[in-house]
């Protein structure tokens, strides 16, 4: 079992709203992601009643609800969470490499946290593996991630950083 990231609460970490932006295809698997998101969130601090769920068609639509979000200002951080099986075609490098490239610009436009929760696998075993079995979850993974990456947000602008 991968060791979890583990979801922090260092002093003065103030739990931010957080938008979770999950992907119906593969939903059999990003459901266990999601409910691997919110064990984090919660150890993290946050509130039930502090998170959004969105739900979107596939990854390929997580960017565009994930910027959204982030433009309406009410969150400190964003969970992305989607599950692109390779299959046969060329289609998933597509739907991967779009969700990956625009999450990853969706955090550097508005300098927010986002958790990267999206499976990218060869089969269905893998992805299972990976949303709760034998390889962890990487939608807690992500949650715990993206509450780290907002903490040090908080701290830099706040003008006190740690080592
Ligand atoms: N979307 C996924 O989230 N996972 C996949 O494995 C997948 N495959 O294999 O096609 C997938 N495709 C749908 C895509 O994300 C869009 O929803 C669709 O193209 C409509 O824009």
């Amino acid at each position: 079992m991968a060791e979890r990231a583990g979801a922090p609460q260092p002093p003065g970490f103030a739990p931010p709203r957080v938008a979770i932006v999950v992907s119906r295809y593969n939903e059999h698997i990003t459901r266990r992601l999601l409910d691997g998101a919110r064990d984090a969130l919660r150890e993290g601090g946050v509130s039930e009643t502090g998170t959004d769920v969105v739900w979107v068609p596939g990854a390929f639509e997580l960017p565009v609800a994930a910027e959204a979000a982030a433009a309406t200002g009410r969150y400190g951080a964003i969970v992305a969470l989607g599950c692109v099986i390779r299959g046969e075609t060329s289609h998933f490098e597509y739907v991967a490499g779009e969700a990956a490239r625009g999450l990853g610009n969706v955090a550097l436009a508005h300098r927010i946290a986002v958790g990267f929760g999206v499976l990218t696998t060869d089969n269905e075993e893998q992805a299972l593996a990976r949303a709760g079995g034998a390889a962890g979850n990487k939608g807690y993974e992500a949650a715990a991630a993206a509450l780290q990456t907002a903490d040090a947000l908080q701290r830099m602008r706040r003008g006190t950083p740690r080592d």
